[in-house]
């Protein structure tokens, strides 16, 4: 079977998971927010990472329902956490042929009535090249999703192209600062923490957060704090977690 077959049979025969990368306020070490990340376990086989069918389903269509399944299901085990009393952001990946060819919009709503999730905790991640098509559809239902209280986050900051006009077309909530600026945090490369520290003071003065991804050594956390950089994820805390795992997280908090 061909991986487009397989993901199609993938879909029909619920062999998608979420896994759940908590995300950290950095200043209290606390968990705020849950990126969720997609996962193929197929029925009889080893897992298969999102790299390697994600680029596929974007390019075939799939990633429109695969996207819908996503959101529904993210939507649902936020709701679950509420109900557990732990009020979390749950993030997802958003495809920039979601916005295109799906009805992003829709599929909000409805995974947000399914759940009865409020809109303030979800947010959408989209990269710059989403934003680079700057169509009016994409302008059109950013503002109509942020009318409903869904935030949104640029992931990836600072790798793409363009990439501050753009944040004066489109009200973002908040910048996730790309890992490759974080590695050398630690290893004492002035330039990368001028880009952090950069990045850190854009956000302030527009009124975004900051949240630093693929931090993997306490010594970059402390950094970030310095910088005043609010919130990251990484290595250092957890890897994307079955929402189990996730769950047994709060009773060690
Ligand atoms: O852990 P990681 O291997 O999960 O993720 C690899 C890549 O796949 C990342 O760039 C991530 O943004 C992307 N990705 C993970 N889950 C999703 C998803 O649900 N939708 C989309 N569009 N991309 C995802
Ligand atoms: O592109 P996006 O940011 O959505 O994808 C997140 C990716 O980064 C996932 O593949 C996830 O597993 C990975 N990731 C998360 N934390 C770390 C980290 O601390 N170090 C590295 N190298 N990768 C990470
Ligand atoms: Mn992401
Ligand atoms: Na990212």
């Amino acid at each position: 079977m061909n991986i487009e077959n397989g993901l199609r049979a993938a879909l029909k025969q619920n062999e998608f998971r979420l896994h759940y990368q908590p995300q950290y306020s950095i200043r209290d070490n606390r968990i705020i927010g849950a990126e969720a990340l997609l996962r193929w376990q197929p029925k009889n086989g080893a897992m298969i990472p999102p790299a390697k069918f994600i680029p596929i389903a974007e390019d075939n269509g799939l990633i429109v329902p695969i996207g819908d399944w996503v959101l529904r299901e993210a939507c649902r085990q936020n709701r679950v956490w509420h109900d557990a009393g732990y009020k979390l952001l749950v993030t997802v990946n958003i495809s920039a042929l979601q916005f295109k060819r799906g009805n992003l919009l829709e599929s909000v709503k409805s995974a947000l009535s399914e759940s009865g999730l409020a809109a303030e905790y979800l947010e959408l991640e989209l990269t710059e090249s989403v934003l680079m098509f700057d169509t009016a559809t994409v302008i059109q239902q950013i503002a109509a999703l942020k009318a409903l209280g869904v935030s949104f986050a640029i992931d990836d900051f600072g790798t793409g192209y363009s990439s501050l006009s753009y944040l004066k077309r489109f009200a973002v909530n908040k910048l996730k600062i790309d890992q490759s600026f974080i590695q050398d945090l630690s290893s004492g490369k002035a330039e990368d923490a001028a880009i952090v520290q950069a990045i850190v003071q854009l956000g302030d003065t527009l009124g975004l957060l900051t949240l630093a991804e693929g931090v993997e050594t306490q010594e970059q956390a402390e950094r970030l704090h310095q910088l005043g950089c609010h919130k990251a994820q990484g290595f250092y805390w957890n890897q994307p977690l079955p929402p189990d795992e996730f769950g047994a997280l709060f009773d060690a908090d």
